[in-house]
């Protein structure tokens, strides 16, 4: 790599956390490179990438522009947003409301939707407790999101970092054992976004696959 080199590294695997980067390069037009590492197989435990992301999760970048290296994809997201000047709000009140719910996100939405995978989607019959107490907790966050989504097309202001974050976890809504139909209005916000051409292109990173659409 030439010093000055504009392009990103992008070490990731077609997981919601993953996507959540790939369709915000998309977004942002940045030159990137992919890097598949496979967590069916236990590329994460890999010396190679463990020195980029030290907690073994996807996604990791390397930014070679500004020599950045960093996981997490919540504080990606905002490097790259901070990085264009797109995306975020500068600070101020729009700022915040993007903070508190990409938070959520990262809290909530995330571990809490992948537990209902785990239990739910790969391994069910094993615990019969786990399995109902995730999918209660699916079904609530489900409802945070619809009542957030009352009064508003995105769950900030515009469409942001939060919207980027949040959606691939929606998208996962059949693995969840979700009805859509039952949350008309994140319905409607979760096909808006997946209409973005850029959300569809970042979405079959490292894979081809499509967006799936709900009845
Ligand atoms: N808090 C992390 C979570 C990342 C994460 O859980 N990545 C999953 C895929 S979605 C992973 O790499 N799993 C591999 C493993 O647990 O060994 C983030 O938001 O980046």
């Amino acid at each position: 790599m030439q010093e000055g080199e504009q392009i990103i590294d992008l070490y990731t695997w077609a997981t919601p956390n993953g996507r959540k980067v790939s369709i915000m390069l998309e977004e942002l037009g940045l030159d990137y490179r992919v890097f598949p590492i496979d967590i069916t197989k236990g590329d994460q435990h890999e010396p190679k990438f463990m020195s980029l992301s030290p907690n073994n999760k996807i996604p990791a970048i390397v930014d070679h522009s500004t020599g950045v290296q960093m996981m997490e994809s919540g504080a990606i997201l905002m490097y790259l947003a901070h990085k264009t000047g797109k995306l975020m709000s500068s600070m101020g009140e729009g700022f915040w409301s993007e903070m508190e719910w990409l938070m959520f996100q990262v809290g909530h939405v995330g571990p809490m939707l992948g537990q209902t995978h785990h239990f739910v989607k790969f391994n069910p019959g094993k615990s019969p407790y786990a399995e109902e107490r995730y999918r209660k907790e699916n079904v609530r966050l489900y409802q945070v999101l619809e009542n957030r989504l009352q009064d508003r097309n995105y769950i900030a202001k515009e469409y942001s970092i939060v919207d980027i974050a949040t959606w691939p976890w929606i998208s996962r809504y059949e693995f969840q054992q979700m009805n859509l139909n039952e949350f008309p209005r994140l319905k409607d916000w979760y096909l808006r976004i997946a209409d973005r051409p850029a959300v569809q292109r970042g979405y079959s990173v490292p894979k081809v696959l499509d967006v799936p659409i709900p009845d």
